[in-house]
């Protein structure tokens, strides 16, 4: 077990989109809280339009928001432990690590490369990495900086403008059985999507649209994974 993801549950990652939960007509960070309430164990913090100083800002909402949400669950008898990631974004990083805040990474292929995120960040941040074909893979499993990839998209969506179609369940299986790392499936996954992605070797499913669009996140996180279950096929 990568001691990085010690005391997570994984199965169900949320990435924030800003413009999604405005429309719904909610912060970032009361989306957030809702959706930890509701189970979520990792959030991305991920917004390509604002500069750094606004990234970090943001960020800090969201951290207050998930030690409220952790909080309120510790009061109801459960401790719990939730990954906080940020999307590229190495310098907003660095300046959260320097003031003792427990955050983590999540790159693509075409940001900033794993070893030099490593060496920035230092040994203990756990870093995520995009990958969506064999030779992506292949890489990612030879980089030891490397704890954890996201593949997708798993389904056809309009969250990411300039992502591919989806590559569907069967083949997501057949990547995620060579990539021994931790894996979690993204893109256009909904709660009735969740349960046919059971069985395929992920350790979580990564949602955008189907929480933060949602009317109610936190029963929108309850019933991700009331359907994804513990991943494992049903049976
Ligand atoms: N990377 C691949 S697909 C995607 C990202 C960030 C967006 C997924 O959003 P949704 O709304 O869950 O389909
Ligand atoms: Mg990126």
């Amino acid at each position: 077990m990568n001691p990085r993801l010690a005391g997570i549950d994984p199965r169900l990652y949320l990435i924030t989109d800003s413009a999604q939960c405005g429309e719904a007509g909610r912060s970032v960070a009361e989306t957030v809280r809702e959706a930890v309430a509701g189970g979520v164990g990792i959030v991305q913090v991920r917004d390509k339009d604002i500069d750094d100083d606004a990234f970090y800002a943001l960020t800090r909402e969201v951290i207050t928001a998930v030690d409220s949400a952790v909080v309120d669950s510790a009061t109801a008898g459960t401790q719990r432990r939730v990954l906080i990631v940020l999307n590229d974004r190495v310098a907003v990083a660095q300046r959260l690590l320097a003031e003792g805040a427990d955050v983590h990474i999540h790159v693509g292929q075409s940001d900033t490369p794993v070893e030099q995120v490593r060496e920035r960040i230092g040994p203990e941040p756990l870093i995520g990495l995009s990958a969506a074909d064999d030779a992506e893979f292949a890489a990612a499993r030879d980089s030891s900086a490397v704890d954890l990839v996201g593949i997708g998209p798993v389904y056809d969506t309009t969250t990411k403008t300039d992502a591919p179609d989806g590559i569907g369940p069967d083949r997501l299986g057949d990547l995620v059985a060579e990539a021994r790392l931790p894996a979690v499936a993204i893109g256009g996954i909904t709660t009735a999507r969740a349960a046919e992605l059971r069985g395929r070797g992920l350790i979580g499913i990564c949602v955008v649209s189907a929480i933060c669009r949602a009317e109610d996140p936190r029963s929108a996180a309850q019933d991700l994974l009331a359907e994804f279950g513990d991943g494992r096929a049903e049976g």
